[in-house]
This record gives C-alpha cells, sequence and structure tokens, in this order.
C-alpha cells in the first residue's frame, strides 16, 4: 500500500530496518539509545541492572524483526500449524539464551565489556520467567526451543500469571513461601498486544431455538464478559532466522467499574469486579502432580482455552478454506488435562456457532485434538465436580454429557450388556455430586494419546486407560519419550564442556543433531582429552560450591563427590529416603577408625527443590533434611567426609549451575511412579552419572549408555502392587538397616524427634505406600557401588564421557520430530528459504 503511494518509500524501510548482521558496534549504538531513551539514564547513572535491560531491549528489537518476518512467512504458506496449549511454560531467563541462539554472545560479549560492563554480571541481573511447577512445565520450555529451531510453524498457548511460582526461604529449616512478583520490573520478553482482545464468559443460560431448516439448536447466553489480552512471547529458534510465539493470556475487566454503584457511594462494589476478573490470572497454582479441585483454577482452565481456541479460529478463517479444512490446517497438542474444555469449547464453536451437524463437528474436533499424559498417580486425576461446570458453563456442560452419551453408545454397540464396562469408561464418574473425568473427555476428544517414556506409555495402556485400548485399538495409543534442549542445558548453562566437545568435533553440529555427540567416543582413551574433561567437571563443581557458600554459608569441599538431588519434593520421588541413607552413612563414618575414614570417598550430598504449599508430608522432608544437615556439618569428627546442603529456591537458573557438577545424580522413584523425568537427562548429558531406579526415562537412559555407567537398584515396577499388599495385609517386617535409622531420629539425634513423627507414621500406620523399606537394602548396595567405582577417576571419567556421548535421542528435538511426524503431519517451513523464494520471483 505504501508502495503504491509513495514508492521510494520501501528503500527507506530496508534502510532503517534492524540491522541483519549484527555487531559489536551496532550492539553498542543500540545500547547507549536504549539507556538514554528506553530507560532515561545516563552514562553517570547507569548500574547492572540498568545495563541488563539496555542489553535485554537491544536483543528484543533484533527478536521482534525475527518475529515478525517469521509470522510472516507463515502467513503466505499457510501451512497446517501446530498449538502447544500448556497452563505452564517453565521459561527461566531470556536473555543468555537468546544470545546464544542468535549467534550474538561474544560480539555483544565484547561490547558490553568496552562499554564498563561484564556479561556474566549482566547477565545475572535477570530474574526468572517461573510460569510453571516442574518437569511438566520445562518440557514445554524445551519443546518451545526445539519447534523454533527446526523450523515448525507453531505456536504455544497459555496464561499469564502475574506471580509465578512461589520463592521458596528456609526459617529453621522449614520452608517458607514467598510471593514471587516477577513482572515488578518491566519484562522485555513479552510484546503486549493490547489490541488483541477476547471477551470471554462464564455462567448465563441456554436456550433452545429452531433455526430455517427447522432444527432444534442451542444458544448460551452468557454472564459478564472478562476480557483476555494477549502478551507474546517470541521464541528464537537455534541457528536459524525462525522465531515462534507463545502468547499468553492476562485477564481484564470488560467494564473498570460499576457506575451504579459507584453513584450509590459504594466504592468497594463498584470495583469488585474488576478484582475478580483480574484474579483470574494472578497466580499460578503450587501444585505438582496433585489435583486440587479450586474454582478459580477451572476459571482459568476455561479462560485459557477460550481465548486460544477464538484466536486459532480467527487465524483459521483469514485462510477462507472450507470449516471441513480445519484439522488439515490445525493441530491442538493438550499438555495433561489441563486444557482439556478445549475440546468442548471447539465442539460448541463447530455446533452452536458454525452450525455444523453434531457428527460432522466431532469428526473435525476428534482430528484436530491429541492428548500427552504426564502421569498415573491418582491423586494427580483431574475431575470437576458436574454442579460446579453447570453453574459456571452451562452449555459446556450439556455437550459434555452427549459427548458421553453418543460414545457410551458406541461402547454399548460393541460389547452389548457389559455394564460395569461403561461404567469404567464413562466421562461422568457417578457419585454424589457426579465429576467429570477430565482424562476420559481428553481421550475420546483426541485422535491420538501418548506417554512420555516407553515404561509409562506401556503401564498407561495396561493400567489406568486398559478399556479405552480396548475400545479404541492399539493405534490410538503412543509413546513420545520426553527430550530437553541441548541449547540450554549444555551449551548455555556448560560453556567449558559446550567448548571442548566443540574443538574435538570441529563444529557445533551437534547442538543441532545430538547424535554427533557419539563421535567423543573416540577420545575415551585419550589421556589428554580425559583430562580436560576433568577438569571441566571441576571448574563446574567448584562454581557450584561457591553458589551453596553465597547461598547457605556452608564451605564444601569440591574434590568430594558431589551427589544431587533436586527436584519437587514429592514423597512419590522419595528424597525421605536418601536422607535415611545419609543418617545411615553418618553412623557409619562416626564408626570408622580414622584409618578407615581415610579411605572413603568423601561426599557432599546436595538437595534442592519445592514443597506445594499445602504438602504437609514434604515440608518435614525439607526439615528432616536440614536438621541432618545440622547435625552433620557441625561434626568435626568425621573430618569432612560428609556434607549435607539444602539449597534454596530451587528454579530454572538454579538447576543451570547445579546440573553440570553432578558426578552422581539421583532419580530414585517407586518404580512406576515417575512418568518420564527429565532432570535425568540434563545430568547424562552434562557428564554425570545417575544412581536410579528402574523407572521412566531412567530405562532408556541406561539402555543407551550401557550397563557400566548407571547405577540401578530396586524393585522393578510389576512387584509394585504385590509389595504394597504385603504391606497391607500381611505385617511386612521393616529393613533392619531402615529400623535403625528410623531409631536415630527418635532418640533425638537430629533435634526435637515429635516434629518427624508423621513422616515416619508414613512408613508404618502409611504401610510404606513407597516401599522404602523394601528398596532400602538395594540403595545402599548401590550407593556402596557408586562409592567404589569412584575410586578409579581414570575409569570414572571414562564413563563420564561415554554418557555425555551416548545421549543423543534424548534431544527434544528428537522428540518434536516424532510427534511433528506421527501426531500433529506438520512440516518444516524455513523463513529463509520464503524470503529468498520471494526476492527471486
Ligand atoms: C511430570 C512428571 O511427573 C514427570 O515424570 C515428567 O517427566 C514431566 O511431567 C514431563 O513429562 N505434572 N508434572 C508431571 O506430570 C504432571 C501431571
Amino acid at each position: 500500500e505504501i508502495a503504491k503511494w509513495n514508492p521510494k518509500a520501501l528503500d527507506l524501510w530496508e534502510k532503517f530496518a534492524v540491522p541483519e548482521n549484527d555487531d559489536k558496534e551496532s550492539f553498542q549504538s543500540s545500547f547507549v539509545r536504549h539507556v538514554t531513551s528506553t530507560l532515561a539514564r545516563s552514562v553517570y547513572n547507569i548500574d547492572n541492572f540498568s545495563a541488563y535491560q539496555a542489553t535485554a531491549h537491544t536483543v528484543r528489537d533484533r527478536l521482534i524483526k525475527r518475529w515478525n518476518d517469521t509470522q510472516q512467512a507463515h502467513a503466505e504458506v499457510g501451512p497446517k500449524r501446530v498449538y502447544y496449549l500448556s497452563l505452564e511454560f517453565l521459561l527461566g531467563r531470556s536473555l543468555d539464551n537468546a544470545l546464544l541462539n542468535l549467534g550474538l554472545k561474544e560480539s555483544y560479549g565484547e561490547g558490553v565489556e568496552d562499554l564498563g560492563f561484564r556479561m556474566e554480571d549482566v547477565l545475572d541481573q535477570e530474574v526468572d520467567a517461573a510460569l510453571g511447577n516442574g518437569g511438566l512445565g520445562r518440557l514445554a520450555a524445551c519443546y518451545m526451543d526445539s519447534l523454533a529451531t527446526l523450523d515448525y510453524p507453531a505456536w504455544g498457548y497459555g496464561l499469564r500469571y502475574t506471580y509465578g511460582i512461589f520463592q521458596q526461604r528456609l526459617n529453621d529449616g522449614f520452608q517458607v513461601e514467598f510471593p514471587d512478583y516477577w513482572l515488578n520490573f518491566d519484562n522485555p520478553w513479552e510484546l503486549p498486544r493490547l489490541d488483541v482482545v477476547i471477551d470471554i464468559y462464564f455462567g448465563g443460560s441456554v436456550s433452545k431455538y429452531t433455526d430455517n431448516n427447522g432444527r432444534v439448536r442451542a444458544i448460551w447466553e452468557g454472564g459478564e464478559p472478562i476480557q483476555a489480552v494477549a502478551y507474546d512471547v517470541p521464541i528464537p529458534g537455534y541457528g536459524t532466522k525462525n522465531c515462534i510465539n507463545i502468547r499468553l493470556w492476562s485477564s481484564k475487566p470488560k467494564r473498570k467499574f460499576d457506575l451504579k454503584h459507584f453513584n450509590e457511594g459504594q466504592y468497594e462494589k463498584a470495583v469488585q469486579a474488576q478484582m475478580e476478573a483480574e484474579n483470574i490470572t494472578a497466580v499460578l497454582y503450587p501444585n505438582d502432580n496433585h489435583m486440587v479441585g479450586k474454582e478459580l483454577r477451572l476459571k482459568q482452565q476455561y479462560f485459557w482455552v477460550a481465548a486460544s481456541l477464538a484466536d486459532i479460529v480467527r487465524r483459521f478463517k483469514k485462510s477462507e478454506k472450507p470449516i471441513s479444512d480445519f484439522p488439515k490446517q490445525v493441530a491442538i497438542q493438550l499438555n495433561d488435562t489441563h486444557p482439556t474444555l478445549a475440546i468442548v469449547e471447539l465442539q460448541r464453536i463447530l455446533v452452536d456457532v458454525e452450525g455444523l451437524e453434531w457428527d460432522d463437528a466431532w469428526d473435525i474436533v476428534t482430528d484436530t485434538f491429541a492428548f500427552t499424559n504426564h502421569t498415573i498417580l491418582p491423586e494427580a486425576m483431574e475431575k470437576w465436580p458436574v454442579p460446579v461446570l453447570t453453574y459456571l458453563l452451562p452449555r459446556h456442560m450439556q455437550i459434555i454429557f452427549d459427548i458421553n452419551l453418543f460414545f457410551l453408545q458406541s461402547v454399548e454397540k460393541k460389547y452389548p450388556d457389559d455394564r460395569d464396562l461403561l461404567a469404567r469408561l464413562s466421562i461422568i464418574e457417578e457419585s454424589s455430586p457426579q465429576f467429570v473425568r477430565m482424562a476420559h473427555l481428553a481421550i475420546v476428544g483426541s485422535h491420538r494419546v501418548n506417554g512420555v517414556a516407553e515404561l509409562h506409555s506401556n503401564l498407561i495402556k495396561t493400567t489406568i486407560f486398559k478399556d479405552f485400548v480396548k475400545f479404541f485399538g492399539q493405534e490410538k495409543f503412543q509413546n513420545k519419550t520426553n527430550g530437553i534442549t541441548p541449547r540450554r542445558w549444555l551449551h548455555q548453562a556448560n560453556p567449558k564442556l559446550s567448548d571442548l566437545i566443540t574443538e574435538k568435533l570441529g563444529n557445533k553440529d551437534w547442538l543441532k543433531d545430538l547424535f554427533k555427540l557419539k563421535q567423543l567416543e573416540k577420545y575415551v582413551d585419550d589421556p589428554d582429552f580425559k583430562k580436560r574433561w576433568v577438569a571441566v567437571k571441576g571448574s563446574n563443581k567448584a562454581r557450584l560450591a561457591d553458589y551453596i557458600k553465597k547461598q547457605t554459608g556452608i564451605s564444601v569441599n569440591s574434590n568430594a563427590l558431589f551427589d544431587i538431588q533436586v527436584k519437587r519434593i514429592h514423597e512419590y520421588k522419595r528424597q525421605f529416603m536418601n536422607i535415611l541413607s545419609v543418617i545411615h552413612r553418618y553412623n557409619l563414618l562416626k564408626k570408622m577408625t580414622p584409618k578407615q575414614r581415610k579411605e572413603t570417598v568423601p561426599r557432599v550430598v546436595i538437595f534442592g527443590g519445592k514443597a506445594a504449599p499445602g504438602y504437609y508430608i514434604a515440608k518435614l522432608v525439607i526439615k528432616l533434611i536440614n536438621s541432618v544437615a545440622d547435625v552433620v556439618n557441625k561434626d568435626l569428627s568425621i573430618e569432612d567426609t560428609l556434607k549435607v546442603v539444602f539449597i534454596p529456591d530451587y528454579n530454572v537458573s538454579v538447576a543451570e549451575i547445579i546440573v553440570p557438577a553432578s558426578d552422581i545424580s539421583q532419580h530414585i522413584s517407586t518404580a512406576g511412579t515417575e512418568a518420564s523425568g527429565t532432570s535425568n537427562m540434563k545430568f547424562v548429558l552434562n557428564g554425570g552419572l545417575i544412581l536410579g531406579t528402574v523407572d521412566g526415562a531412567n530405562i532408556e537412559i541406561h539402555e543407551e549408555i550401557g550397563d557400566e555407567n548407571i547405577f540401578m537398584f530396586g524393585n522393578l515396577a510389576d512387584k509394585v502392587e504385590d509389595l504394597r499388599h504385603a504391606h497391607r495385609y500381611r505385617n511386612k517386617q521393616m529393613d533392619p538397616a531402615l529400623k535403625a535409622v528410623l531409631d536415630d531420629i527418635e532418640s533425638g539425634h537430629f533435634g526435637d524427634p515429635r516434629i518427624f513423627v508423621p513422616l515416619i507414621n508414613t512408613l508404618t500406620i502409611g504401610k510404606d505406600y513407597y516401599l522404602l523399606s523394601d528398596d532400602f537394602g538395594s540403595y545402599l548396595r548401590a550407593q556402596d557401588m557408586v562409592d567404589e567405582a569412584y575410586k578409579d577417576k581414570d575409569e570414572w571419567a571414562k564413563k563420564s564421557i561415554l554418557c555425555t556421548a551416548r545421549m543423543g535421542k534424548f534431544s527434544s528435538d528428537r522428540a518434536i520430530k516424532e510427534y511433528a511426524e506421527s501426531i500433529w503431519n506438520v512440516e518444516p517451513i524455513p523463513v529463509e528459504e520464503v524470503r529468498e523464494h520471494k526476492l527471486h520471483e
């Protein structure tokens, strides 16, 4: 348009575009401009934080350029897009990641140094975007990195929480929570789209009418609208110009205040609606693997899926394709059951708004959606009371009943007279009140269902979703083993190891094809290479030791074996078993002669992780760890052979310091309970060995890296039910070593033992549901094997190298390609090729 009016204008636009070939100078000019114009500061008035902001704004300008080019290329090609719906995106920090992915780290680093700052300090100013609880949210973040890197036309959709996951501090060894007001300072990594606003309705009523064709149709007239406002977060790919988008919705009142109340002098009432609207996206629910049935959480879920679907449908309609093409243009992945209402919302749009017949609409819906299950823990299964849904979303509740009716009719047809089967498969749990089982709805409304590691995918097929496999057949149920992005989890977190690998392999191709790490195997017996490998690990351990000293005041010896367990605190993850084994070790060390102690491998046992604020037992585990640490760390008689550390406020940026520094990391869930785990992959990729159970992705890691390079122990998943039964009904004897440790706690050795009674009761009155007693013996033996193996430094170095070399499979790129090919049916669109093509036209 502009070109028609003024043919020379385009040249000017070109001339002043954000630079494509960026260098030190262009960075510095932009930096200084942002300091003076964006931040209204000057050279006399600038600190590390402003330097961070100016650098971030410079990078943001570049990201916006790529973001625009990518969106434009997608608009031109009109490809099938994939939409990843996740209530959590645990992104962490963005600056370092963007610099590395854009290939600007070096030039900008020099540039900022010339201006009087150190890049390291600048990077350290950023607060994490912590819009997630743990593995599920971090998986979504890794997947976005891979989608961008592999040039897929993808969007993420989530919520822009005003408060992310709480900050954890310790008071007398107990966890205390503080709000994470991460938007306190401006957030350069989001682009507010104040013009992209969607009205979302709750409540209201449904009426029926007869349309022109004599069909009876429903119309839902909602109550007061609440606005969803879009904030876009650009996600740059590595070594590509593609930059994709995560769209986060923020809630706002449509009407600012109620004039009637205002004029009557009822000022609080006048703003009440506004406050309620803003509440919807105020906080992230801090529960991992646990359902808490709060109405506000249900409102979050609907608010988010309704806004996202309206956006997706609007984008589809721009293509002017017939509505039957919807599944050819749109794939929607449901990250757990949290977005399941999207299935119902799309059916509602197609039937009530677009006027489609029910069956035609339902075919479109099921062809569009696919569902990822992340857990089989019963307490994590989402179900919502029918009365609450009826009152918040009356039309959706009707649609759910209809979906269920037609589904059960088809079951009945295939298996006549199997009433129990109908009851087991039903989307409605026939209790009082009734509940909607979200996983059942997600399965019925999707064409593919996947688990997140081999074992887990097999377990869902044989346990919780067994009857669905019987009805739908095997093909609907797939495995997609999780992955992690090597860009953040090796290149960014462990720059020294990354450099060493790049030097040996001759280039950085491995960052886009992680199987290339295999080539490192050539060097496992090269003494010089081994020496450098070990030196990198040593320097990462020293970096962590510094961090520990700063955060906790505890001095640790970085020559000791670093043994790390960092993850959410949960009974099934068995941090309790770990700390009990530490007490066991401590008691052995105390009994040793000085000579014996000299021969033992010194250990630093490191814990980190948050407990859900309402999870009493998990909080007691944190307290016990700190109580044990207090006693052990003060005890000079054991001569620094053991230290125990709890690192507070574990999050993504802290993980980037911890992960590269492990000799051993622990992934010791009761077999069958950890669906996959992803930190196991991060540690091994960084040359750390695993002490783990035969669970989740540990099994596949074992398969890849080989028997000699991993320490596995414990009962297998198929024994778990029998063992639990034995605890319940056979008065099973407790492992004697475990019993001795519990006696030690009860004697008051680690402070007032009354505090720990409920925790110890989980093993006795609670019938040891997570089978600590059954695995304790083999756990201790595995620990001994770790000590023994660590004595041979040369062999250990070899194991460490082989670990890294064999981790190709666990790149999130591999996982994303599998999703793209066997679930979404989407193809890469490299923006540069699209632009080249246009230039040649
Ligand atoms: C987690 C699972 O517990 C973990 O095993 C898995 O690696 C991760 O999701 C990513 O798939 N909430 N968090 C999870 O599941 C649920 C539910």
